[in-house]
C-alpha cells in the first residue's frame, strides 16, 4: 500500500491529518502537482483518471482516489475510534458538514486559487480577476457562518473532533496561507476552533 500524495497541498494533507489522528503509518510517494507529473499520460490512465492527488494505491494494484473516500476506507478497516461519527445521528451529521465544507467552503476557495493566484496563472490562462474577487467575498462570508455556529459548539459536529474538522482546518489554511484570505482574529469562535484543531499533533501531519 502506499499514498500517492504532495506536501503543502490541502486534499492530501486532509488524508495525512486523519491517518496521524488514528495512528495509521502508509508509505507515501511524492508526485509534483507543480510539474503536472499527476497529468501525465501514465499517471492518468494507470493511477487516477481525475489526475488529482491523493490517491491510495492498494497492495493489488487498485486505486482509491479522493481523499473523503480515502479516509473512508481506512475508517472501514480501522472503526474505532470514529471519526465519522458512531450512531446514525452521528454519522448523518458528519456527512452533513463533509458536504457543507466541501461544496460551501472548499469550492470557493479553489475558485480563489484558481482564477486569483500567481501560482496557477501558467496553468489557467484565463483567469478572472473578477471571479476571484466575488469568491473571495464568498468565503469571508462563510468565516462568519463558521463564527457563528462555533459560538454554540466545540467542534464542527458538535462537542467531539471528527473528519469535518479536519476537512475544514485544511480548508481554512489553503485560504489563509496559499491564498491570502485568513478569517479575522475578531471572529472569536472560529480562533477558538482555530487554536484548538491546529495545535492537535496530527495537524503537522
Ligand atoms: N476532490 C479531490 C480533489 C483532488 C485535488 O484537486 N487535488 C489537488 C491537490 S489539493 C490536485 O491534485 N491538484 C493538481 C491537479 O489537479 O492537477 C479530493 O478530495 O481528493
Amino acid at each position: 500500500m502506499k499514498l500517492y500524495t504532495y506536501s503543502g497541498a490541502p486534499n492530501p494533507r486532509r488524508v495525512h491529518i486523519y491517518l496521524a489522528e488514528r495512528g495509521i503509518e502508509v508509505p507515501f510517494e511524492q508526485v509534483d502537482i507543480m510539474q503536472r507529473a499527476n497529468r501525465t499520460p501514465e499517471f492518468m490512465s494507470q493511477v487516477n483518471a481525475m489526475g488529482g492527488l491523493p490517491v491510495l494505491e492498494l497492495d493489488d494494484g487498485s486505486h482509491i482516489a479522493e481523499s473523503v473516500a480515502i479516509c473512508r476506507y481506512f475508517e472501514a478497516l480501522h472503526p474505532e475510534p470514529p471519526l465519522f461519527g458512531s450512531t446514525p445521528y452521528e454519522q448523518g451529521i458528519v456527512e452533513m458538514w463533509i458536504r457543507r465544507i466541501e461544496l460551501n467552503f472548499m469550492v470557493p476557495v479553489g475558485m480563489v486559487w484558481i482564477h486569483g493566484s500567481p501560482l496557477t496563472r501558467a496553468v489557467m490562462k484565463n483567469q478572472i480577476a473578477a471571479a476571484a474577487d466575488q469568491y473571495r467575498a464568498v468565503v469571508q462570508g462563510y468565516f462568519g457562518f463558521l463564527d457563528r455556529h462555533l459560538a454554540d459548539h466545540d467542534f464542527l459536529t458538535g462537542e467531539t473532533y471528527s473528519v469535518a474538522d479536519i476537512l475544514a482546518l485544511c480548508t481554512l489554511d489553503f485560504a489563509a496561507k496559499l491564498n491570502d484570505l485568513p478569517h479575522s482574529p475578531e471572529q472569536k469562535h472560529l480562533t477558538r476552533w482555530y487554536e484548538s484543531v491546529s495545535t492537535r499533533p496530527s495537524a503537522g501531519a
